[in-house]
């Protein structure tokens, strides 16, 4: 189902005046700071986030998942689902299929329908951390990294097929997450594991089309939890300097220990020319499974401050950078939850537009630490939600993406469409 634009227009209407009285309050305060608000507005009507094809249904733990009834059953649904997302607020006018649960199957009809819904492939994500009905070989015991060779050949050949897959659809990138490590101390040969991965990964680099891009996430730990092969930063970049210039390392924000500095880690990647994906998600003891800005907000806002002022540095030679929302939403309904850390993401971007570099600089420079931190704090606590709402409005998105969500009960139709029992592929 696709959302009327009339229902969006009549929800927008009843907020318009109360809109108009926050915004040019706003308009003026910023315009007294010297900031180009005109330019923030183009920039947070710009901004695009993937929806991965595996957060449409409801999520889950070992433990149990509980639907909430109308999850999408097929890819045609799902990106039916992203649609709403993206009209309501649009910023999500791109899906993150993840193979094999989300096999193209008619890619010229699929290829039609994502165009006429306003969304585009984002990188396609490969899956060697499950086995497959009628797979040969099994990845109990790793897949790029594994001791035999056929099982690594086997990863190998379908990370070729994903990214074949990505070609017919119009991604241009793939992103490898591998599980691959081990669970007890001396179950594997940390340096021989690491030899064979990256050389099954420059098997891959080499099938990669020219105009594509690989991403290479890290993990510290689970499913394994002694080691990852791929556990941080550091080896992300080792082995994508490792497979060549379309090689970039891919920072998952739950991917990270307690405490860890990942605006640092965001500075020191974009710094090489090597960040190419980011995974938005929030976490508060471990893993990546929470609302985008629902824990740590503030950690979120500086990751922004390092992205803003990195990409905008002439000196900084690295490419666009690929968003994707990567969460769980276990008990929420995920239109719902994506939405809030859509919210989430736009929030922190903006404060962060808000922020006058320059002046920063300087300050550091003369090491005004008092200074320099009311700086970044004053852009953070502004309310900037008056900005977001101007340009959704501008987009003919929804002011309340939420509450027009809510209005039309969008929910209670995709129950009566599609049932409440149909579940969504996936974890
Ligand atoms: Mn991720």
């Amino acid at each position: 189902m696709r959302i009327d634009s009339l229902h969006i227009s009549r929800h927008n209407d009843l907020f318009l005046e109360k809109h108009s009285q926050s915004f040019h309050f706003l308009k003026r305060e910023l315009s007294d700071k010297g900031v180009d608000i005109e330019s923030i507005i183009t920039k947070i009507q710009q901004f695009q986030v993937a929806i991965p094809s595996w957060a449409l249904g409801a999520g889950g733990t070992r433990f149990g998942r509980f639907s909430m009834g109308g999850e999408p059953g097929d890819l045609f649904q799902k990106i039916s689902d992203i649609s709403i997302i993206n009209d309501l607020t649009g910023a999500a006018g791109a899906v993150s299929l993840h193979i094999p649960w989300d096999i193209p199957e008619n890619v010229s009809t699929l290829t039609r329908y994502a165009s006429e819904c306003g969304i585009t492939f984002d990188a396609v994500n490969s899956n060697t951390f499950q086995d497959q009905p009628k797979q040969a070989l099994s990845y109990k015991y790793g897949s790029l990294c594994h001791t035999d060779r056929k099982v690594r050949e086997q990863a190998i050949q379908h990370n070729i097929e994903v990214i074949h897959h990505g070609e017919a659809l119009g991604s241009k990138s793939i992103t490898v997450w591998l599980s691959d490590g081990s669970t007890f101390p001396g179950q594997i040969n940390f340096r021989q594991a690491l030899s064979r991965t990256k050389e099954s990964l420059q098997e891959i680099y080499r099938h990669l089309p020219a105009d594509w891009q690989m991403f290479i996430e890290y993990k510290p730990y689970e499913p394994q939890f002694y080691s990852t092969v791929i556990q941080d930063w550091g080896t992300s970049h080792l082995l994508a300097s490792a497979c060549g210039p379309q090689a970039f390392s891919l920072v998952d924000l739950g991917h990270h220990l307690p405490n860890t500095n990942i605006e640092q880690i965001v500075a020191t990647l974009l710094s090489l020319g090597k960040l190419g994906g980011f995974h938005f998600n929030d976490s508060k003891y471990g893993d990546d499974d929470l609302t985008v800005g629902s824990i740590k907000p503030y950690q979120l806002y500086l990751i922004f401050l390092e992205l803003v002022s990195g990409l905008a540095d002439p000196t900084v030679a690295n490419p666009p950078i690929s968003y994707m929302i990567d969460a769980s939403h276990n008990v929420k309904d995920p239109l719902e939850d994506l939405m809030q850390s859509i919210e989430a993401i736009l929030l922190c971007y903006a404060q962060a537009l808000l922020v006058d570099f320059n002046k920063l600089n300087e300050l550091r420079d003369k090491n005004e630490v008092v200074l320099a931190q009311e700086l970044i704090q004053d852009a953070y606590r502004t309310d900037v939600r008056p900005l977001l709402r101007e340009a959704r409005l501008r987009k003919k998105a929804a002011f309340s993406p939420i509450q027009c969500y809510r209005e039309n009960e969008i929910r209670n139709q995709l129950i009566k469409e599609r049932g409440i029992t149909n579940k969504a592929k996936g974890l």
